[in-house]
């Protein structure tokens, strides 16, 4: 039903889900690769109270050694909800409270709402007012409702002369305090109230509009981030209202949700839905937004966010405070592997970035993505894929001791490998599979090379230059590929060809690293420390690296039922291609 306008369909064809997918997404735009940072951990909450509560915060992770990116503000920082000033009192010394978090490689976040408190004095509300900025009501006066400022009026980002000024406030010397360390929530952008927006001498009614007002809202906030670095840095923009397109420049959450088992089963089939729909970097507050997560639950939700998109952890400001140490040590303990499996991969997931920004496929797939032969897969949301190598099947009921797995693949006879004991089985649909609570089941396929960087530090940016595990898992013919992708996380050198996207390809005969554009390059510090080659069959005499003219022999030691072999120290420079040959 459409209350107003013209509904414009698009009808895509194709053989596959994918060519469907890639066509929703040549149609409305994939996510450009985020910075770097956006994917790792966010802590989040309504409201880290003041500067000490941030820098308690911040420090408490490196106290409990777990792995943190962003710290988020929500609307308590500012002066009385006016956004782009600050509470004086809480947060005296903005630039201060980034600094310290940027000592550590890390970020901040501020919310920032398209609605405007009507107050006298106020910069925006002045200014919006006097050069007709506001949304209008019906009788062309100036909108006004009610939010957490209070009487507030809406910026009409139909208006260019409206986005551009609103795009300005972004530039730091509009947002005192903040720098290209300071990220943006863009919330509440959802009015569902029925109102007049002039529009260039055109009366658009809300009708018209709905979501594409906050699609708006983030296109301005996203130039705005462009403009005041001189385009020189990625912005981060989370939204809450999203809008076919809406990819093209923020990550979208699923909005206020509850501690609740359900909630968090829902979280997965939200994602999925959301990825389809082309918004790949998606997410669900973690622990839920509304009432308390117990230990249990905490710890369950943890280790689904881990594998999710976006992973943040959020909370309502009258529930009881939940960071990760305030539980019982074995539950921070559980809470910690958790965010550190998200933060070994965390090179995987740029790689899928990298690729959805090139091919827009989803990054979290439905089983039936790949499998589309197998009736079974079509109603399973509950479980997906990760790019094409990794199966999640997150625990999403309490006092889990087992979970239904659907392994695909069935007629490939496709392997199915459990990433902490590289155990193998072979697709045969469902199987019933035991969890602890210190697991959930996560497979990587056989057939596929995953890069890890098992140094695990404060943040992803410490991370940078660290060095590589690539974890082969071989399919029933012995061989397997995958991909990595290196930049500099946060620039836009990259489209100068700073960057690298290299196939890694692995047969009985040799393992190669090359480079899929030879022009692109990046002077990366990364090498390889090891290399674990899960499901060998016949393990090799000798192991030999080539790099530029130098030849090395490696060292290889067998482990589990002699069939994981691990390659120590290659020590190749991931900064130019390589192979390992192998003897027999
Ligand atoms: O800004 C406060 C909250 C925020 O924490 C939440 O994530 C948003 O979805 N916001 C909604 C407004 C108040 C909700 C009760």
């Amino acid at each position: 039903m459409s209350e107003s306008g013209l509904i414009d369909v698009f009808v895509f064809m194709g053989d596959q889900p994918s060519d469907v997918f890639r066509q929703y997404t040549t149609l409305t735009g994939s996510a450009p690769i985020p910075p770097k940072f956006s994917l790792a951990y966010h802590q989040c909450r309504w409201n880290y109270v003041d500067e000490a509560d941030v820098r308690s915060v911040d420090d408490n992770f490196d106290v409990h050694d777990i792995p943190a990116d962003v710290i988020w503000l929500d609307i308590e920082y500012t002066d009385r909800k006016k956004y782009f000033t600050w509470d004086v009192e809480k947060f005296p010394h903005p630039a201060e409270m980034v600094a310290n978090l940027t000592a550590k490689g890390r970020k901040l976040v501020a919310i920032i709402d398209p609605h405007i408190k009507r107050e006298a004095g106020y910069f925006l509300h002045e200014d919006a007012t006097e050069k007709g900025y506001y949304v209008k009501d019906k009788d062309g006066k100036d909108y006004e409702g009610w939010c957490w400022p209070g009487s507030s009026s809406y910026l009409d980002f139909f208006n260019p002369e409206a986005s551009k000024y609103y795009s300005e406030r972004y530039k730091f010397e509009n947002f005192p305090g903040t720098s290209n360390d300071v990220h943006i929530w863009n919330d509440m952008n959802e009015p569902s109230i029925q109102h007049h927006e002039q529009n260039r001498g055109r009366n658009l009614s809300k009708r018209h509009v709905h979501n594409e007002y906050g699609l708006w809202n983030i296109r301005a906030t996203h130039q705005g981030m462009l403009d005041r670095s001189d385009n020189k840095y990625r912005p981060f923009i989370l939204t809450r209202s999203a809008f076919a397109g809406t990819q093209r420049f923020a990550a979208v959450w699923t909005g206020d949700n509850a501690a609740e088992w359900g909630h968090l089963a829902a979280s997965l089939p939200m994602c999925l839905s959301l990825s389809l729909a082309g918004i790949s970097f998606c997410g669900a507050d973690v622990g839920g937004f509304f009432k308390y997560p117990e230990a249990e639950l905490m710890t369950r939700w943890y280790q689904a966010g881990a594998f999710q998109p976006f992973f943040r952890a959020h909370s309502h400001i009258e529930t009881k405070r939940r960071e990760p140490w305030l539980y019982e040590p074995s539950t921070t303990a559980l809470i910690r592997d958790a965010n550190r499996r998200r933060y070994a991969l965390i090179d995987f997931w740029y790689t899928l970035f990298y690729e959805h920004s090139k091919d827009g496929l989803p990054v979290m797939r439905p089983l039936f993505q790949h499998y589309p032969k197998e009736e079974a897969t079509f109603t399973i949301d509950d479980q997906y894929l990760l790019g094409d190598k990794l199966l999640v099947r997150p625990v999403t009921s309490a006092g889990a001791t087992s979970v239904k797995v659907y392994f695909p693949g069935t007629e490939s006879n496709t392997l199915w490998y459990d990433v902490d004991s590289y155990q193998a089985r072979v697709a045969a649909g469902y199987a019933n599979i035991d969890v602890t609570l210190a697991k959930i089941p996560v497979y990587q396929r056989g057939g596929s090379i995953i890069p890890r960087k098992e140094r695990v530090r404060r943040s992803s940016l410490l991370m940078a230059d660290d060095p590589y595990t690539l974890v082969v898992a071989l399919d029933s013919n012995n061989t397997a590929s995958g991909s990595l992708y290196i930049d500099d996380g946060e620039t836009y050198e990259y489209k100068k060809k700073k960057y690298i996207y290299a196939k890694i390809s692995y047969t009985t005969e040799e393992m190669t690293y090359s480079f899929v554009n030879d022009k692109a390059t990046y002077p990366t510090q990364s090498w390889v420390e090891r290399i674990v080659i899960a499901g060998i069959k016949v393990p090799p005499k000798t192991a030999k690296l080539h790099q530029g003219d130098k030849q090395t022999a490696l060292q290889m030691t067998l482990h589990r039922g002699n069939d994981v072999l691990v390659v120590r120290k290659p020590a190749a420079t991931m900064a130019q291609p390589w192979k390992i040959t192998f003897s027999y």
